[in-house]
């Protein structure tokens, strides 16, 4: 096994378990009836060839060693999508109280959008892997941003990589108007919230009810 995968296994296991515990965190929200702050929620760990470019990037040396460990926050990345604005706030009290993990820094793109008007709230935690070797603390990233940020952040992601950050001047502006009208629809979609979420329960109730499979469970439960 080379150094690289034994550097990087202790991130995959922390990606991997943080993904369950997150999703966790939305199916229990299903079970009290509640509506979820959580959406959906995506992981993975930095492919080589960004902690390559971020190496180059912050002039550190490209090894598997404590400096990157410490420098490169998200090479354990966790995104968490919600449905509005407050959702945000809410996901990420949870994150702080919990005992498993210990929030050492949060940025606040969503009060401050970034200049090229990327919005998202970013959390980096330590969270303790248990390995064959003992335990080792790795750090990662959690993003929580709301469906239209993850639009716009995915959109503007595949542009920049196609123009390797240098836009035209037209390309920069449309994105950083595109980012105002994404906030404006997350503002006029926290409006109508109420109205959004009777809705989604209804048609979860009534998707349960008209559930064949479901009327049987519940039908045998009864005998
Ligand atoms: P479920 O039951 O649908 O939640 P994974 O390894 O598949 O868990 P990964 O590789 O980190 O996750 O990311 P991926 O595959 O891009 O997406 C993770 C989960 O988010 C998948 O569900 C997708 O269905 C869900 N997802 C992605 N985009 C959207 C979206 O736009 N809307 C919604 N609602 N869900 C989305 P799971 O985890 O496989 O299962
Ligand atoms: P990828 O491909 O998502 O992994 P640094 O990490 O040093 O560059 P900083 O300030 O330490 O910057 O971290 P920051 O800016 O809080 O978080 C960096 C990550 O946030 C990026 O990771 C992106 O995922 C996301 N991000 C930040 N700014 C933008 C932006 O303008 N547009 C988009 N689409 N995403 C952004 P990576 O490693 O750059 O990319």
């Amino acid at each position: 096994m080379g150094q690289w995968d034994v550097f990087l296994g202790p991130y995959k296991q922390a990606v991997d378990e943080l993904k369950v515990k997150l999703k966790g965190m939305r199916s229990q929200f299903g079970i009290v009836n509640a509506n979820s702050p959580i959406e959906f929620v995506t992981g993975r760990v930095k492919p080589l060839a960004s902690i390559y470019d971020k190496s180059l990037e912050k002039g550190i040396p490209f090894e598997p060693a404590d400096e990157l460990a410490t420098e490169l926050q998200d090479i354990a990345g966790l995104r968490i999508m919600c449905q509005f604005v407050d959702d945000i706030s809410t996901v990420t009290e949870l994150i702080r109280q919990r005992k498993d993990m210990q929030v050492i820094e949060e940025r606040d793109y969503i009060t401050h959008s970034k200049p090229s008007g990327y919005r998202s709230h970013h959390m980096i935690v330590e969270y303790p892997v248990e390995t064959i070797q003992g335990k080792k603390i790795v750090l990662a990233e959690i993003q929580i941003r709301t469906l239209a940020m993850n639009f716009w952040a995915s959109i503007e992601h595949s542009l920049n990589y196609k123009y390797k950050g240098l836009f035209p001047e037209e390309i920069k502006n449309r994105l950083q108007s595109a980012a105002e009208a994404a906030f404006r629809l997350d503002e006029e979609m926290s409006l109508i919230r109420n109205e959004i979420q009777e809705a989604q329960a209804y048609f979860s109730e009534f998707k349960e009810a008209t559930n064949p499979a479901l009327h049987t469970t519940k039908d045998k439960e009864r005998d």
